[in-house]
Protein backbone atom coordinates (compact mmCIF):
# COMPACT_ATOMS: atom_id res chain seq x y z
CA UNK A 1 0.00 0.00 0.00
CA UNK A 2 1.09 3.92 -0.11
CA UNK A 3 3.31 4.72 2.65
CA UNK A 4 1.13 7.42 4.64
CA UNK A 5 2.11 10.79 6.66
CA UNK A 6 0.02 9.58 9.84
CA UNK A 7 -0.76 12.03 12.94
CA UNK A 8 -1.64 10.32 16.46
CA UNK A 9 -2.46 12.11 19.48
CA UNK A 10 -3.62 10.09 22.64
CA UNK A 11 -2.89 10.75 26.35
CA UNK A 12 1.02 9.68 26.48
CA UNK A 13 1.09 9.17 29.77
CA UNK A 14 0.77 5.16 31.40
CA UNK A 15 -2.48 3.78 30.86
CA UNK A 16 -3.87 1.61 27.77
CA UNK A 17 -4.63 3.77 25.74
CA UNK A 18 -1.89 5.18 24.99
CA UNK A 19 0.23 2.20 25.05
CA UNK A 20 -2.17 1.00 22.16
CA UNK A 21 -1.31 4.40 20.35
CA UNK A 22 2.45 3.96 20.55
CA UNK A 23 3.16 0.29 19.98
CA UNK A 24 0.65 0.96 16.66
CA UNK A 25 2.71 4.43 15.55
CA UNK A 26 5.34 2.31 16.33
CA UNK A 27 3.98 -1.11 14.30
CA UNK A 28 3.47 1.35 11.04
CA UNK A 29 6.58 3.17 11.67
CA UNK A 30 8.01 -0.23 11.09
CA UNK A 31 5.89 -0.85 7.68
CA UNK A 32 7.65 2.73 6.32
CA UNK A 33 4.43 4.77 6.88
CA UNK A 34 5.93 8.40 8.62
CA UNK A 35 4.08 8.93 11.73
CA UNK A 36 4.19 11.98 14.06
CA UNK A 37 2.91 12.07 17.69
CA UNK A 38 1.41 15.35 18.39
CA UNK A 39 1.21 15.28 22.18
CA UNK A 40 1.27 16.76 25.58
CA UNK A 41 4.54 14.44 26.50
CA UNK A 42 6.59 11.51 24.82
CA UNK A 43 4.53 8.71 25.00
CA UNK A 44 6.22 6.66 27.43
CA UNK A 45 6.71 3.28 25.31
CA UNK A 46 8.44 5.96 22.68
CA UNK A 47 11.53 4.75 24.18
CA UNK A 48 14.04 4.54 21.18
CA UNK A 49 14.99 6.47 18.52
CA UNK A 50 13.27 5.51 15.06
CA UNK A 51 14.30 7.81 12.02
CA UNK A 52 10.36 7.63 10.55
CA UNK A 53 9.17 8.55 14.15
CA UNK A 54 8.43 12.43 14.96
CA UNK A 55 7.44 13.95 18.13
CA UNK A 56 5.60 16.99 18.29
CA UNK A 57 5.02 18.52 21.98
CA UNK A 58 1.96 20.64 22.76
CA UNK A 59 3.05 23.63 25.12
CA UNK A 60 -0.02 24.72 26.55
CA UNK A 61 0.68 28.53 28.68
CA UNK A 62 -0.80 29.12 31.80
CA UNK A 63 -1.68 32.75 31.16
CA UNK A 64 -3.27 34.44 34.99
CA UNK A 65 -6.13 35.73 32.89
CA UNK A 66 -7.58 31.78 32.21
CA UNK A 67 -8.92 30.08 35.29
CA UNK A 68 -8.00 27.05 32.56
CA UNK A 69 -5.01 26.06 31.06
CA UNK A 70 -6.24 25.81 27.31
CA UNK A 71 -5.11 22.53 26.57
CA UNK A 72 -7.49 21.87 23.44
CA UNK A 73 -7.15 24.53 22.07
CA UNK A 74 -3.07 24.60 22.41
CA UNK A 75 -3.40 20.76 20.72
CA UNK A 76 -6.00 21.55 18.02
CA UNK A 77 -3.27 24.59 17.03
CA UNK A 78 -0.38 22.13 17.03
CA UNK A 79 -2.54 19.65 14.69
CA UNK A 80 -3.39 22.57 12.65
CA UNK A 81 0.77 23.20 12.21
CA UNK A 82 1.47 19.90 11.63
CA UNK A 83 -1.09 18.77 9.46
CA UNK A 84 0.20 21.91 7.28
CA UNK A 85 3.82 21.54 7.98
CA UNK A 86 4.11 17.79 7.35
CA UNK A 87 0.86 17.48 4.90
CA UNK A 88 -0.54 14.75 6.73
CA UNK A 89 -2.94 12.04 5.14
CA UNK A 90 -4.29 10.91 8.38
CA UNK A 91 -5.15 11.82 11.91
CA UNK A 92 -5.24 9.37 13.96
CA UNK A 93 -6.58 10.28 17.60
CA UNK A 94 -7.71 8.31 20.55
CA UNK A 95 -10.78 9.45 22.62
CA UNK A 96 -13.78 11.32 21.03
CA UNK A 97 -13.37 13.77 23.46
CA UNK A 98 -11.22 15.89 23.65
CA UNK A 99 -8.86 14.83 20.82
CA UNK A 100 -11.47 14.46 17.81
CA UNK A 101 -13.28 17.36 18.65
CA UNK A 102 -9.78 18.87 18.57
CA UNK A 103 -8.92 17.06 15.30
CA UNK A 104 -12.39 18.33 13.79
CA UNK A 105 -10.67 22.13 14.86
CA UNK A 106 -7.88 21.56 13.36
CA UNK A 107 -9.10 20.23 10.14
CA UNK A 108 -10.83 23.74 9.89
CA UNK A 109 -7.99 25.70 10.89
CA UNK A 110 -5.56 23.84 8.71
CA UNK A 111 -7.98 24.10 5.70
CA UNK A 112 -6.69 20.70 3.92
CA UNK A 113 -7.90 17.56 3.53
CA UNK A 114 -6.59 15.17 6.61
CA UNK A 115 -8.81 11.85 7.21
CA UNK A 116 -9.70 11.85 10.67
CA UNK A 117 -9.79 8.35 12.31
CA UNK A 118 -10.94 8.11 15.84
CA UNK A 119 -10.28 5.22 18.26
CA UNK A 120 -12.86 4.70 21.15
CA UNK A 121 -11.44 2.98 24.34
CA UNK A 122 -14.24 3.01 26.70
CA UNK A 123 -13.16 6.51 28.68
CA UNK A 124 -15.82 8.76 27.19
CA UNK A 125 -18.24 6.07 27.54
CA UNK A 126 -17.11 6.38 31.07
CA UNK A 127 -16.78 10.30 31.54
CA UNK A 128 -21.18 9.88 30.69
CA UNK A 129 -21.29 7.91 33.66
CA UNK A 130 -20.84 11.35 35.63
CA UNK A 131 -21.16 13.96 33.24
CA UNK A 132 -23.73 13.32 30.71
CA UNK A 133 -23.58 17.10 29.68
CA UNK A 134 -21.12 16.21 27.34
CA UNK A 135 -22.63 13.54 25.25
CA UNK A 136 -23.18 16.10 22.56
CA UNK A 137 -19.34 17.09 22.21
CA UNK A 138 -18.99 13.13 22.68
CA UNK A 139 -21.26 12.65 19.76
CA UNK A 140 -20.00 15.39 17.52
CA UNK A 141 -16.56 14.09 17.92
CA UNK A 142 -17.42 10.88 16.36
CA UNK A 143 -19.77 12.11 13.87
CA UNK A 144 -17.25 14.57 12.39
CA UNK A 145 -14.74 11.87 12.01
CA UNK A 146 -14.21 9.77 9.11
CA UNK A 147 -14.00 6.49 10.46
CA UNK A 148 -14.20 5.25 14.03
CA UNK A 149 -13.12 2.45 15.89
CA UNK A 150 -14.04 0.65 19.34
CA UNK A 151 -11.84 -1.35 20.97
CA UNK A 152 -14.45 -3.97 21.48
CA UNK A 153 -17.60 -5.01 20.35
CA UNK A 154 -19.14 -4.05 23.50
CA UNK A 155 -17.89 -1.11 23.63
CA UNK A 156 -19.37 -0.08 20.37
CA UNK A 157 -23.05 -1.30 21.09
CA UNK A 158 -22.73 0.85 24.63
CA UNK A 159 -21.20 3.83 22.31
CA UNK A 160 -24.61 2.85 19.57
CA UNK A 161 -26.63 2.92 22.74
CA UNK A 162 -25.59 5.75 25.03
CA UNK A 163 -24.84 7.98 22.08
CA UNK A 164 -26.50 7.32 19.12
CA UNK A 165 -24.47 8.31 16.49
CA UNK A 166 -24.87 9.14 13.26
CA UNK A 167 -21.52 6.92 12.20
CA UNK A 168 -20.65 3.24 11.85
CA UNK A 169 -18.44 2.01 14.75
CA UNK A 170 -16.11 -1.07 13.67
CA UNK A 171 -14.50 -3.06 16.20
CA UNK A 172 -10.66 -3.21 16.16
CA UNK A 173 -9.21 -5.19 18.81
CA UNK A 174 -6.41 -4.70 21.08
CA UNK A 175 -2.79 -6.14 20.13
CA UNK A 176 0.61 -6.47 22.32
CA UNK A 177 4.09 -6.53 20.50
CA UNK A 178 4.64 -10.11 20.58
CA UNK A 179 8.27 -9.57 20.70
CA UNK A 180 7.94 -7.94 24.22
CA UNK A 181 5.15 -10.12 25.27
CA UNK A 182 5.75 -14.06 25.52
CA UNK A 183 6.30 -16.79 27.54
CA UNK A 184 9.49 -17.13 29.12
CA UNK A 185 10.22 -19.42 31.78
CA UNK A 186 13.78 -18.40 32.39
CA UNK A 187 13.66 -15.34 34.90
CA UNK A 188 14.80 -16.18 38.33
CA UNK A 189 12.51 -13.14 39.91
CA UNK A 190 10.52 -15.93 41.87
CA UNK A 191 13.94 -16.33 43.96
CA UNK A 192 14.15 -12.76 44.12
CA UNK A 193 11.23 -11.75 45.77
CA UNK A 194 11.79 -15.11 48.37
CA UNK A 195 8.73 -16.41 47.17
CA UNK A 196 9.40 -20.20 47.46
CA UNK A 197 9.15 -22.62 44.16
CA UNK A 198 6.00 -24.36 45.49
CA UNK A 199 4.38 -21.07 46.22
CA UNK A 200 1.66 -20.35 43.57
CA UNK A 201 1.91 -16.57 42.16
CA UNK A 202 -1.12 -14.51 41.61
CA UNK A 203 -1.41 -11.13 39.89
CA UNK A 204 -3.38 -7.94 39.33
CA UNK A 205 -1.83 -5.11 37.59
CA UNK A 206 -3.91 -1.76 37.68
CA UNK A 207 -3.85 1.83 37.85
CA UNK A 208 -5.76 0.91 41.43
CA UNK A 209 -8.79 3.12 40.54
CA UNK A 210 -12.00 2.66 42.23
CA UNK A 211 -13.89 0.65 39.14
CA UNK A 212 -10.74 -1.97 39.14
CA UNK A 213 -11.92 -3.44 42.28
CA UNK A 214 -9.19 -4.53 43.66
CA UNK A 215 -10.70 -4.69 46.91
CA UNK A 216 -12.66 -8.07 45.01
CA UNK A 217 -9.15 -9.13 44.01
CA UNK A 218 -7.46 -9.02 47.61
CA UNK A 219 -10.87 -10.86 49.23
CA UNK A 220 -10.52 -13.27 46.62
CA UNK A 221 -6.70 -13.97 47.36
CA UNK A 222 -7.57 -14.71 50.99
CA UNK A 223 -9.61 -17.57 49.75
CA UNK A 224 -7.12 -18.98 47.91
CA UNK A 225 -4.53 -18.66 50.51
CA UNK A 226 -6.34 -20.56 52.90
CA UNK A 227 -6.10 -23.60 50.21
CA UNK A 228 -2.66 -23.08 49.33
CA UNK A 229 0.67 -21.61 49.89
CA UNK A 230 0.67 -18.68 47.60
CA UNK A 231 2.04 -14.59 46.81
CA UNK A 232 -0.22 -11.70 45.24
CA UNK A 233 1.79 -9.58 43.52
CA UNK A 234 0.16 -6.16 43.21
CA UNK A 235 1.58 -4.09 40.27
CA UNK A 236 0.54 -0.40 39.50
CA UNK A 237 -0.20 2.49 42.01
CA UNK A 238 -2.98 5.04 42.06
CA UNK A 239 -6.55 6.40 44.36
CA UNK A 240 -7.16 3.23 45.95
CA UNK A 241 -3.82 2.10 47.10
CA UNK A 242 -4.32 2.95 50.84
CA UNK A 243 -7.99 1.51 51.21
CA UNK A 244 -6.09 -1.63 50.24
CA UNK A 245 -2.86 -1.39 51.74
CA UNK A 246 -5.33 -1.33 54.95
CA UNK A 247 -7.69 -4.56 53.99
CA UNK A 248 -4.05 -6.10 53.13
CA UNK A 249 -3.06 -5.82 56.93
CA UNK A 250 -6.77 -6.48 58.37
CA UNK A 251 -6.86 -10.02 56.90
CA UNK A 252 -3.36 -10.59 58.18
CA UNK A 253 -1.81 -11.13 54.46
CA UNK A 254 1.47 -8.40 54.45
CA UNK A 255 3.44 -11.30 54.34
CA UNK A 256 1.52 -12.72 50.90
CA UNK A 257 1.09 -9.69 49.06
CA UNK A 258 4.15 -8.25 47.36
CA UNK A 259 3.26 -4.41 46.50
CA UNK A 260 5.10 -3.83 43.29
CA UNK A 261 3.74 -0.01 42.34
CA UNK A 262 4.63 0.94 38.95
CA UNK A 263 6.42 -1.24 36.76
CA UNK A 264 7.53 -0.83 33.20
CA UNK A 265 8.75 -4.67 32.51
CA UNK A 266 5.54 -6.46 33.19
CA UNK A 267 6.19 -9.03 31.10
CA UNK A 268 9.51 -9.92 33.07
CA UNK A 269 6.66 -10.34 36.37
CA UNK A 270 4.09 -12.39 34.06
CA UNK A 271 6.99 -14.83 33.26
CA UNK A 272 6.92 -15.82 37.40
CA UNK A 273 2.68 -15.87 37.60
CA UNK A 274 0.62 -18.68 37.42
CA UNK A 275 -2.84 -16.90 37.23
CA UNK A 276 -4.37 -12.93 36.67
CA UNK A 277 -6.90 -11.43 38.01
CA UNK A 278 -8.97 -8.52 36.79
CA UNK A 279 -12.18 -7.91 38.52
CA UNK A 280 -12.98 -4.47 36.97
CA UNK A 281 -16.51 -2.97 37.25
CA UNK A 282 -15.46 -1.30 33.73
CA UNK A 283 -13.42 -2.62 30.69
CA UNK A 284 -14.02 -1.84 27.44
CA UNK A 285 -11.20 -4.66 26.49
CA UNK A 286 -8.53 -5.09 29.19
CA UNK A 287 -5.28 -4.94 27.79
CA UNK A 288 -3.44 -6.24 30.98
CA UNK A 289 -5.20 -9.49 30.11
CA UNK A 290 -4.04 -9.78 26.98
CA UNK A 291 -0.46 -9.09 28.09
CA UNK A 292 -0.24 -11.92 30.83
CA UNK A 293 -2.08 -13.96 27.73
CA UNK A 294 0.92 -14.02 25.62
CA UNK A 295 3.44 -14.30 27.96
CA UNK A 296 1.39 -18.03 28.91
CA UNK A 297 -0.90 -16.88 32.04
CA UNK A 298 -4.42 -18.02 32.19
CA UNK A 299 -6.68 -15.09 33.23
CA UNK A 300 -10.01 -14.86 35.54
CA UNK A 301 -11.98 -11.54 34.52
CA UNK A 302 -15.68 -10.42 35.35
CA UNK A 303 -18.29 -10.03 33.44
CA UNK A 304 -18.40 -7.07 32.05
CA UNK A 305 -17.83 -4.78 28.91
CA UNK A 306 -14.79 -6.51 26.81
CA UNK A 307 -13.51 -8.72 29.39
CA UNK A 308 -15.72 -11.92 27.57
CA UNK A 309 -14.04 -11.36 24.31
CA UNK A 310 -10.69 -11.76 25.59
CA UNK A 311 -11.21 -14.29 27.95
CA UNK A 312 -12.92 -17.65 26.81
CA UNK A 313 -14.61 -19.19 29.52
CA UNK A 314 -13.20 -22.58 30.02
CA UNK A 315 -10.37 -22.16 27.41
CA UNK A 316 -8.08 -19.66 28.39
CA UNK A 317 -9.64 -18.53 31.54
CA UNK A 318 -12.55 -18.25 33.55
CA UNK A 319 -15.35 -15.35 33.82
CA UNK A 320 -17.45 -14.30 36.87
CA UNK A 321 -20.11 -12.50 38.18
CA UNK A 322 -18.78 -8.81 39.52
CA UNK A 323 -18.26 -9.01 43.11
CA UNK A 324 -18.57 -12.88 43.29
CA UNK A 325 -14.95 -13.50 45.14
CA UNK A 326 -16.07 -16.57 45.97
CA UNK A 327 -16.25 -17.85 42.04
CA UNK A 328 -13.14 -16.24 41.73
CA UNK A 329 -11.12 -18.22 44.62
CA UNK A 330 -13.09 -21.24 43.21
CA UNK A 331 -11.98 -21.34 40.05
CA UNK A 332 -8.46 -19.95 41.02
CA UNK A 333 -7.70 -23.05 42.75
CA UNK A 334 -9.01 -25.21 40.63
CA UNK A 335 -6.66 -23.53 37.75
CA UNK A 336 -3.78 -23.87 40.76
CA UNK A 337 -4.43 -27.26 41.95
CA UNK A 338 -4.60 -29.21 38.32
CA UNK A 339 -1.06 -28.88 36.16
CA UNK A 340 -2.86 -30.64 33.00
CA UNK A 341 -5.72 -27.83 33.05
CA UNK A 342 -3.44 -25.21 34.03
CA UNK A 343 -0.84 -26.26 31.00
CA UNK A 344 -3.92 -26.67 28.12
CA UNK A 345 -5.12 -22.69 29.51
CA UNK A 346 -1.42 -21.30 29.22
CA UNK A 347 -1.49 -22.86 26.07
CA UNK A 348 -4.95 -21.65 24.75
CA UNK A 349 -3.95 -18.13 26.18
CA UNK A 350 -0.96 -17.84 23.85
CA UNK A 351 -2.80 -19.26 21.29
CA UNK A 352 -5.91 -16.50 21.76
CA UNK A 353 -3.15 -14.28 21.04
CA UNK A 354 -1.90 -15.31 18.12
CA UNK A 355 -5.02 -16.16 16.27
CA UNK A 356 -7.27 -13.48 17.54
CA UNK A 357 -5.20 -10.76 18.54
CA UNK A 358 -1.83 -10.93 16.56
CA UNK A 359 -0.06 -7.28 16.20
CA UNK A 360 0.27 -7.88 12.13
CA UNK A 361 -3.40 -8.77 12.05
CA UNK A 362 -4.78 -5.15 13.87
CA UNK A 363 -2.39 -3.42 12.57
CA UNK A 364 -3.18 -4.61 8.97
CA UNK A 365 -6.83 -3.83 10.07
CA UNK A 366 -5.79 0.01 10.98
CA UNK A 367 -4.00 0.22 7.38
CA UNK A 368 -6.42 -1.08 5.45
CA UNK A 369 -9.30 1.66 7.24
CA UNK A 370 -6.90 4.39 6.28
CA UNK A 371 -6.84 3.48 2.59
CA UNK A 372 -10.41 3.48 2.33
CA UNK A 373 -10.59 7.35 3.84
CA UNK A 374 -7.63 8.16 2.08
CA UNK A 375 -9.21 7.26 -0.93
CA UNK A 376 -12.61 9.02 -0.02
CA UNK A 377 -10.70 12.43 -0.16
O1 LIG B 1 -8.55 1.45 32.30
C1 LIG B 1 -8.13 2.57 32.49
O2 LIG B 1 -8.35 3.15 33.53
C2 LIG B 1 -7.28 3.26 31.44
C3 LIG B 1 -7.99 3.37 30.11
C4 LIG B 1 -7.21 4.20 29.09
O3 LIG B 1 -7.81 5.13 28.59
O4 LIG B 1 -6.07 3.90 28.80
O5 LIG B 1 -8.18 2.07 29.55
C5 LIG B 1 -9.16 1.94 28.54
O6 LIG B 1 -8.49 1.67 27.30
C6 LIG B 1 -7.74 0.45 27.29
C7 LIG B 1 -7.07 0.32 25.92
O7 LIG B 1 -8.01 0.20 24.91
C8 LIG B 1 -8.66 -0.75 27.57
O8 LIG B 1 -7.89 -1.94 27.61
C9 LIG B 1 -9.35 -0.54 28.94
O9 LIG B 1 -10.25 -1.60 29.13
C10 LIG B 1 -10.09 0.79 28.95
N1 LIG B 1 -10.56 1.06 30.31
C11 LIG B 1 -11.86 1.12 30.61
O10 LIG B 1 -12.74 0.93 29.82
C12 LIG B 1 -12.17 1.41 32.05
Amino acid sequence: MKKLKIGITCYPTVGGSGVIATELGKLLAERGHEIHFITSSMPFRLNRVVPNIFFHQVEVNKYSVFQYAPYDIALASKMAEVIKKENLDILHVHYAIPHAVCAVLARDMAGQRVGIVTTLHGTDISVLGYDSSLSGAIRYGIEKSDVVTAVSDSLKNQTNDLIQPDQTIETIYNFVDEREYYPNKSSNLKSCFNIQEDEKVVIHVSNFRKVKHVGDVISSFAYIRKEMPAKLLLVGDGPEMSNIIKQVSSLGLEKDVVFLGKQENVSELYAISDLKLLLSEKEAFGLVLLEAMACGVPCIGSNIGGIPEVINHGHNGYIVPLHDAEAVACYAIKILTNEELHNRMRENAIKTVSHKFHSSLIVSQYEKLYEKVVLQH
